[in-house]
């Protein structure tokens, strides 16, 4: 009789423990629905990828990942609360859950997939470090900065390619290292050192915003790989599956010839099997992901597709104006490399 009450207790332990452990392991698809909003985190402002306007609103290429999340879950690319932080805390910020993801020009590597309890779930935008100078230097080539002082964010890749690349050019420099970024703005262009070395979208992001953008040229050497893309955290697979596919949605978009303009008329006339199952006429593509069928659709008519937020924030008709054409990150049918898997 005692052994039975003991048994039962320990039973009745343990099915406590099971919900406890249930409650704990709420996914973070769960945890966003109920909070009614999505946890997104950026960086400091930095035109055309994560920008900030004078009503405090976010947006830019970067951004739009945010976005196409939000509008994936809840139909509305606003639904979100947007976290700055500096490079510097970057990983522990989002490790810490203080967001559900991070879209911030932020470059997968080993090391980061899998010694920081994260994931990096795609790229959305194929990059490499570069140096910008002020054309008074008068020099063509990064071959020419041996014995340069060099402006560099800590916690970056590019801190580690700076050295890595004078190395192995068997080369001298003195870096001069910043958390803030505006910060090391401000001391380039008071002639602080003599080279600004970033991913070259950072460059062209943050030229765009000095007072005399013509004055600075970009090195033509591309010294390193960045695949910059969002990250989630590690161990909610499904979760890591909502923000990839996100992304791929707006690719495979562009693929396919849908926008934010034609989304509606395609979604009742297109014939396309691949197009219906996108859309969710058609299919189930939507039930592993836990969304509703129409999640896609809501990313492209609202966030629209990957061309469309490309040239929106970063391409030719904006400040920050970094070509296309002949790029990385045009379409795989146009020489590029962005490829999305197939939605069946
Ligand atoms: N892609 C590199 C560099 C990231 C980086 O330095 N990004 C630039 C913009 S492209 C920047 O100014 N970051 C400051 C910030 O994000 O607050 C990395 O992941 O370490």
């Amino acid at each position: 009789m005692k052994l039975k009450t003991t048994l039962l207790a320990v039973a009745a332990l343990a099915v406590g423990a099971a919900s406890g452990a249930q409650a704990q392991t709420k996914s973070t698809l769960e945890i966003v629905k109920e909070r009614g909003y999505l946890n997104c985190q950026v960086g400091q402002p930095n035109p055309g990828f994560y920008s900030l306007d004078d009503k405090g609103q976010w947006s830019g290429h970067d951004v739009a990942f945010c976005r196409a999340v939000a509008a994936a879950i809840f139909g509305d690319p606003s639904k979100i609360e947007f976290q700055s932080v500096t490079s510097q805390v970057r990983f522990t910020s989002l490790a810490n859950g203080e967001s559900d993801m991070l879209s911030r020009t932020t470059t997968w590597t080993t090391t980061r997939d899998t010694q920081l309890g994260l994931d990096f779930t795609t790229v959305t935008f194929y990059d490499g470090q570069g140096f910008l100078v002020n054309k008074s230097m008068g020099i063509t080539s990064a071959k020419q900065l041996n014995g340069a002082s060099v402006c560099v964010l800590t916690g970056t890749t590019t801190e580690l390619n700076l050295a890595d690349y004078f190395r192995s050019q068997g080369m001298n420099f003195t870096p001069v290292t910043f958390e803030d970024v505006n910060v090391l703005v401000d001391t380039f262009l008071k002639g602080g050192c003599d080279a600004y070395t970033n991913d070259k979208s950072g460059l062209a992001s943050r030229r765009s915003a000095f007072p005399t953008p013509g004055d600075y040229v970009i090195l033509p050497e591309t010294i390193s790989k960045e695949p910059l893309g969002p990250v989630v955290r590690e161990g909610d697979n499904q979760w890591g599956d909502i923000v990839r596919w996100s992304a791929f949605a707006t690719i495979v978009a562009e693929e396919l010839g849908i926008n934010s303009g034609n989304v509606e008329e395609m979604r009742t006339t297109s014939k396309n099997p691949e197009i219906r199952r996108l859309l969710g006429v058609e299919g189930n593509l939507h039930t592993g992901l836990g969304l509703s069928n129409d999640w896609a659709y809501n990313i492209i008519k609202t966030v629209g597709n990957y061309g469309e937020i490309y040239e929106a924030f970063v391409g030719e008709k904006t400040p920050v104006n970094i070509p296309r054409a002949g790029s990385l990150n045009a379409l795989w049918t146009n020489g590029g490399v962005l490829y999305a898997p197939p939605f069946r």
